[in-house]
């Protein structure tokens, strides 16, 4: 029996390239060897419960569009039924994995003890139907920013109530995602921020953060959890400056209460686009540093300059995305979650599929750009011989050295470089040989 909520709609296949058929895949062929990895296994697709399932259309000028028929059940019946349409589409798309929030998944209770009641219940029922579906839990996270509770912040919050339901809250969301053998768990810190200095004691919230962060490692440490905790960088909304601006924010951050090692980062490309970032330039800072864990792949329009979470379908973005995510070795624990929502008048059940479909495609065709740029090599020669002469001894030796030898050497050699072309144009030719 199913829900019927996609009815008319057929499972998706791939029929290749030349297909027309705009609910087939063109380049996501889950079985298809790139680098002699399955595409499934490179790419690790999820979806994302709230924008999927439970975002209901609105934006700053209006209200509700989409009128889901689970929604105005506003309780267990519908967050059951809201389950079954997400089990029904994971099928429909072959996707292995999905994300949730708390607040995704279950009704707002108002008050702890019965959120964790009902969190405890749905994620028992949605145990079942992952075992018979096989579809796999990519992450879990809290929700501790829709809520007025949160408004002032969740661990950096100056009401130490706040910190503390927020910690519950964490614990309660880790115990679900630990339960449904989630591979990571993440967090991001939506209001973990503030709106002016004049009412924020900002070093006191980052050593709150700081501990809280340290809090959420030594409780995984102690149940047991082998996934990856993450932390997901943003710099400004919902905040007007998120303490998690960037990578390197983060890095910085994680370094300062001691938690490198400890947690990676969930890259976000429209993330990336409003911290004034290319999305490889985040995935590089993060690479180059061992700690890149996951990514939400979903764009922003780059005129509009707010987070419009649409999914993507530029291919040069996330061909170069995943070529420097391959050369880091791949996204081991993490996955592409699309944390990517329908335009509000994308009203059918359909639109749903497509926009996923679509954005599977849109990636594994990114996937083979990256894998033919690598088995091409040209980059990498080119970049080699760009730092050739680091490769020399005295090069080497000058490391170890210091400024007053060096002097003398730039004195006694008559040292006196040459600028050389950087190449830009020829290494962008090489992509676009590619894409
Ligand atoms: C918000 C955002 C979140 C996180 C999870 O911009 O990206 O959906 O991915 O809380
Ligand atoms: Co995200």
């Amino acid at each position: 029996m199913t829900t019927g909520f996609f009815d008319g709609i057929s499972k998706a296949r791939f029929e290749g390239p030349d297909s027309t058929n705009p609910l087939a895949f063109h380049h996501y062929n889950p079985d298809e060897l790139v680098l002699g990895t399955r595409m499934e296994d490179h790419l690790r697709f999820a979806v994302a419960w709230w924008h999927s399932f439970a975002w209901e259309g609105g934006d700053p000028f209006g209200g509700q569009t989409f009128i889901r028929p689970w929604h105005p059940l506003d309780d267990m019946s519908g967050a059951r039924f809201k389950a079954d349409v997400a089990f029904e589409m994971f099928d429909l798309l072959g996707v292995p994995y999905f994300c949730w929030h708390d607040a995704d998944l279950r009704p707002e209770q108002g008050n702890y003890t019965d959120n964790v009641r009902t969190l405890n219940e749905i994620t028992d029922y949605i145990g079942e139907k992952m075992e018979d579906a096989g579809t796999k839990l990519l992450w879990g996270t809290a929700n501790m920013f829709s809520h007025r509770r949160w408004m002032s912040g969740a661990s950096t919050n100056p009401d130490p109530d706040v910190f503390a339901f927020a910690a519950a809250t964490v614990k309660s969301c880790m115990d679900a995602t630990h339960k449904l053998n989630g591979e990571n768990y993440v967090l991001w810190g939506g209001r973990e921020g503030y709106e002016t200095l004049l009412n924020t004691d900002m070093k006191r919230e980052a050593d709150h953060m700081g501990r809280f962060l340290n809090m959420v490692v030594e409780y995984k440490h102690k149940i047991g959890f082998k996934g990856t905790i993450l932390v997901e960088p943003k710099p400004q909304e919902p905040s007007k400056h998120q303490y998690d601006f960037d990578a390197a924010t983060c890095i910085g951050f994680l370094r300062k209460y001691g938690l490198e090692g400890q947690i990676k980062l969930n890259l976000e490309q429209g993330h990336a686009i409003l911290a004034g970032h290319s999305f490889e330039h985040e995935i590089a800072v993060a690479t180059s540093e061992g700690m890149l864990g996951s990514i939400d792949m979903n764009r922003n329009d780059y005129q509009s300059g707010w987070d419009t979470d649409q999914f993507p379908n530029n291919l040069p973005e996330v061909a170069l995305a995943y070529y420097y995510i391959l050369k880091a070795g791949g996204l081991t624990t993490g996955g592409t979650n699309f944390d990517a929502k329908l335009r509000r008048q994308s009203l059918d059940p359909v639109d749903l599929i497509a926009a996923h479909i679509g954005g599977m495609d849109v990636c594994a065709r990114g996937l083979k750009a990256a894998a033919a740029m690598i088995e091409d090599g040209s980059l990498d020669t080119n970049l080699a011989a760009r730092y050739q002469g680091w490769n020399t001894p005295s090069s080497q030796a000058m490391l170890e050295s210091d400024l007053e030898s060096i002097t003398a050497r730039v004195v006694s050699e008559d040292i006196n470089p040459m600028p050389r072309s950087g190449r830009q144009e020829v290494l962008e030719n090489i992509v676009n040989r590619f894409v």
